[in-house]
């Protein structure tokens, strides 16, 4: 049973938030709903997959070589038709597409920029292991017109907001626009996001690691080194932890935000610059890591500092519980690895 009393939709948490700028002009928050309104559309989807054709493979190679699932270009296409006719955006990126996406010259542009990873951990799809969908919000930088690459490609430092989506054992989004972090439960009932967890904060020091360890005899000695310590092989620096890797970014980042925990995606002999995206991935969990108490670096430089120099560029990542992610810089730096 629901009883409405002063529970915040996110719209009513966003117009609360905005109290504290009084030049907000309220086209951030309804940026913020259009992302939200997407990813109901898309969570709806995901909770009939097995029920209407919208599993398996569709057939195509995206930008970056993966073989794209028909959920990935549905909730690519509903993140672009929810974002480029509101007057709110002047460019908008995704991991699906290899070039930017305009606004269709019938639509005015906007202030902000959006990048979007529509549907992360893919290969949990047709599993049905957990899944989302991650977003950063960016001011452009150009001064009229169409936005273009220069409005892309900018530090993460720089983010207005960031967030992801998550689509687990129920929907919740999770985002922070540089005030800490909040997070929302869809009630399917009425369709609303609804705040759950107001002000997130994760523990300085972790219980889990999430890292694929099947890649271990490819990664750099510093890096084995670091994960042994995870183990339990280096007591006298730190105390083992337990490993949980579900394969999927925003389920594993979730996780250890929350319980406490360190998630590690290093470059390794396959992937020499590591394998998830700046733009898309690791800068808005980093902004949203930094926000709750953690740190996010690509092993050594903060994540948030890093100027993008291409488009689907991919960096090493270790993110989450700040002294872990610390001891593991430290380990880097001692083995002359940075
Ligand atoms: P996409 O699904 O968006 O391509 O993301 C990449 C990803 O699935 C991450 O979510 C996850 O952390 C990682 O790749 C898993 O990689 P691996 O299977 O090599 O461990």
């Amino acid at each position: 049973m629901f009883f409405f009393s002063h529970t915040a939709t996110t719209e009513r948490f966003i117009l609360d938030q905005e109290e504290h700028y009084p030049e907000a002009t309220g086209e951030l928050s309804n940026l913020l709903y259009d992302i939200a309104l997407a990813t109901k559309i898309i969570a709806a989807n995901i909770r009939r997959a097995g029920l209407v054709n919208i599993l398996g493979s569709a057939g195509a190679t995206n930008v970056q070589g993966e073989e794209q699932q028909k959920l990935d270009v549905f909730a690519n296409q509903t993140m672009t038709n929810a974002l480029n006719h509101t007057g709110r955006v002047c460019v908008m990126a995704s991991e699906e597409e290899e070039r930017i996406i305009p606004v269709p010259d019938d639509y005015p542009s906007g202030k902000y920029v959006v990048l979007y990873d529509p549907l992360d951990g893919s290969s949990n799809i047709d599993v049905n292991g957990a899944v989302g969908t991650i977003f950063s919000v960016y001011r452009r930088v150009t001064t009229e017109g169409r936005g273009t690459l220069e409005d892309v490609l900018q530090p993460g430092c720089r983010q207005v907001a960031a967030g992801y989506v998550i689509y687990g054992s129920s929907t919740m989004m999770i985002y922070t626009t540089g005030q800490g972090v909040a997070g929302f439960t869809l009630d399917p009932s009425i369709g609303e996001f609804l705040l759950s967890h107001p002000r997130i904060t994760t523990p300085r020091v972790g219980r889990y690691y999430s890292v694929n360890e099947s890649n271990f005899a490819r990664w750099s000695k510093g890096v084995q080194w670091a994960v042994r310590g995870f183990h339990g092989e280096r007591p006298d620096e730190i105390k083992g932890k337990n490993s949980r890797y579900i394969g999927s970014l925003v389920a594993d980042f979730h996780r250890n935000l929350l319980a406490g925990g360190i998630f590690l995606y290093p470059a390794d002999a396959k992937n020499p610059r590591g394998k998830l995206r700046l733009l898309y991935e690791c800068a808005p969990m980093a902004f949203i890591a930094e926000q709750a108490g953690g740190s996010a670096t690509n092993g050594v430089e903060r994540i948030l500092d890093i100027q993008p120099t291409e488009l689907h560029q991919r960096i090493p990542l270790v993110i989450g519980s700040r002294e872990d992610v610390g001891y593991v810089a430290d380990t880097l730096r001692t083995m002359g690895e940075a």
